[in-house]
């Protein structure tokens, strides 16, 4: 197969490298793009060197089979058809098309068949803060649906770039060295800070990165009338995003119905045992492909809720994983490339 990533020199893109070498996945030819300022740069793949080629609308797509894009919407939007023209599928980790109704928008544990209806050849990955939130919320929904979800997030700062990462190292050290902190990527300091922010604020008092979780989630698990209530918040952490839920579902679920449901299901992992100081946390979590689920619970507030916790890796599930898992899936499938 012939696969481009666009995007390359960015945090996703480089996790493209590293997850489609570690998936194994099926590839002839590898081709990088980027912006004017990453073409040039030279990344190896499976012990070959590859030059980033700067993007541009020419007939460089052709004869490529999978683009996975990850250089943000605005580019998305101006190069898709350039990308798509020869006949690519393009695996958007974009906000761009997302919510398009011609757009596919998938998870593979949730609506993998979703990703053979492609009338404009592209595929949307959804926001990373959705895709754990739905891994871990299908298997309860199975049992009960969902009525609605309540979230906190804990986001780190891979969320925001591989500059955003930097920015919370150096403010580490620039205030161990009683510096003033560089403050570029977020609104405040991020180090020994949390910021109730993530994206901008919109008309009804939630930010972008809360309505992606409101519309997103309703899409992806096909339920129209699943209301999310999300408040998304910066941590300084440096990979892994953390989320505590909330679920009310239509009838009662067990803790032992809802732990043995998530135990067996597909890209979930329980680790739950708060007698032995047993949950997820972002430390441990980082570079691991699956979600993590603990402190399952009844909720206190509400007969028929459920509250736990979730973590997962943002650059591998909540992006790069999550595409070359669509990819996967439709190989699975039946689909030839
Ligand atoms: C963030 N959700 O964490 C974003 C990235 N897609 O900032």
């Amino acid at each position: 197969m012939r696969i481009a990533i666009v995007g390359a020199s960015g945090a996703v893109g480089q996790e493209f490298l590293r997850v489609l070498d570690e998936q194994n996945f099926p590839i002839d030819e590898l081709l990088l793009f980027g912006s004017s300022r990453s073409a040039g740069r030279k990344y190896t793949f499976r012990g070959k060197d590859i030059v980033v080629k700067e993007l541009k609308h020419n007939d460089d797509f052709e004869g490529v089979d999978i683009a996975f894009t990850s250089a943000g919407a605005g580019t998305s939007r101006e190069y898709a058809s350039t990308i798509t023209k020869h006949g690519a599928i393009m695996i958007d980790n974009s906000s761009a098309f997302r919510m398009d109704e011609d757009v596919p928008l998938v998870v593979p544990e949730v609506n993998g068949d979703d990703a053979f209806n492609t009338p404009r050849n592209i595929i949307a990955n959804p926001n990373c803060t959705t895709i754990q939130m739905v891994v871990a919320l299908k298997p309860l929904n199975d049992i009960s649906p969902i009525k609605r979800v309540h979230v906190a997030t804990y986001q780190a700062a891979s969320g925001a770039g591989a500059a955003a990462m930097d920015e919370l190292m150096e403010q580490h050290a620039q205030l161990v060295r009683g510096e003033e902190p560089t403050i570029e990527k977020f609104a405040y300091q991020l180090a020994y800070n949390v910021i109730p922010q993530v994206d901008v604020f919109t008309d009804n008092g939630y930010t972008k990165e809360e309505m992606k979780m409101y519309n997103e989630t309703k899409k992806i698990m096909h339920a129209p009338s699943l209301d999310v209530s999300a408040t998304c918040v910066r941590v300084p952490v440096m990979r892994a995003h953390s989320e505590s839920i909330w679920i009310e579902t239509e009838q009662p679920i067990s803790i032992e119905q809802a732990r043995e449901a998530l135990s067996n299901a597909e890209g979930v992992v329980v680790l739950d045992d708060p007698a032995q100081k047993k949950y997820p946390m972002p430390l441990d979590i980082a570079n691991e492909d699956p979600v993590y689920v603990g402190r399952l619970r009844k909720d206190l507030t509400c007969a028929n809720g459920l509250s736990f916790w979730v973590v997962g890796d943002q650059i591998k599930k909540g992006a790069a994983l999550n595409a070359v898992q669509i990819a996967q899936y439709m190989i699975a499938h039946g689909k030839k490339f």
